[in-house]
């Protein structure tokens, strides 16, 4: 409990720390038809600039996760890419295969967002010192790989990056090499601000229409991430210790911790 209490903590440190990037979603982009994949490392300061965008352009992507010593998709990102190197992105929609954040960065605002690297995610002479202090705060957490089963299916994640309950479910799924896709629920109306127990906003809740927030209201009842659904066992959780819990119980091996 205590545990879990810090490391919410420390989450929401990283996310103040990151100026809260990652958190509002576009509400223009259009989800393109194929899959967009991310070999990513959820503890890399580089995937996460690349991971704020995605959130940012409200975009679906399925992660690969790529941890220090992990071996499971090293071999496919070393086929795709020519190299280990991540962030890599790889769109089927428009055939293009792409390492180094700031390409990526570049390469979704033009083609998802229809303009050019707004100001705020072209970075900054902090970076730096930010992105030490934030590795320190998560203690190394979603770096380095576990040993783990690996699912039949991809997992399915509701999150959005800066979320401090969807962080530590990332670094998991990350540390245990588990694909998974990530749907973003990035904040799109002040409205949408705030946990979901006491939202900043009065009276009842009402997301943006015909937005993936509406529809994740009308078949839950509320908007709340994390959010995950494994279609290999059939559960669907909400809560991010119930899914760490879950997580580490179903595809975590004997001897880790
Ligand atoms: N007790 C929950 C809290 C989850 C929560 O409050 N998540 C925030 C995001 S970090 C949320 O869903 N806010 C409402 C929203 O985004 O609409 C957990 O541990 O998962």
């Amino acid at each position: 409990m205590i545990n879990h209490f810090i490391n919410v903590y420390t989450s929401t440190l990283v996310s103040s720390l990151t100026g809260w990037k990652g958190t509002t979603g576009s509400r223009k982009t259009e989800q393109p038809e194929k899959e967009i994949v991310l070999f990513d490392r959820e503890g890399c300061p580089d995937c996460r600039s690349v991971r704020q965008v995605i959130t940012e352009l409200n975009l679906d992507v399925k992660i690969l996760p790529c941890p220090e010593g992990g071996t499971r998709f090293k071999h496919t990102l070393k086929e795709v890419s020519g190299s280990v190197q991540i962030p890599c992105l790889v769109d089927e929609n428009t055939g293009q295969k792409l390492i180094s954040k700031e390409i990526i960065i570049e390469y979704l605002f033009n083609e998802y967002g229809k303009k050019a690297v707004p100001q705020k995610y072209s970075g900054t002479r902090f970076d730096g010192v930010i992105n030490w202090t934030s590795q320190l705060l998560r203690g190394g957490r979603g770096e380095k790989a576990r040993s783990s089963l690996m699912p039949e299916k991809p997992l399915t994640l509701y999150s959005f990056e800066s979320s401090p309950f969807s962080r530590p479910v990332r670094e998991l799924l990350c540390e245990l090499e588990i694909p998974y896709t990530m749907v973003s629920l990035g904040k799109q109306q002040s409205a949408d601000m705030g946990p979901a127990a006491f939202r900043f906003h009065r009276g009842p809740y009402k997301p943006v229409k015909d937005s993936k927030r509406e529809r994740f209201l009308a078949e839950h009842g509320d908007v709340m991430v994390p959010y995950l659904e494994d279609p290999n066992t059939g559960e669907k959780l909400f809560q991010s210790k119930k899914i760490l819990n879950y997580l580490q119980r179903t595809y975590g091996q004997a001897g880790n911790k």
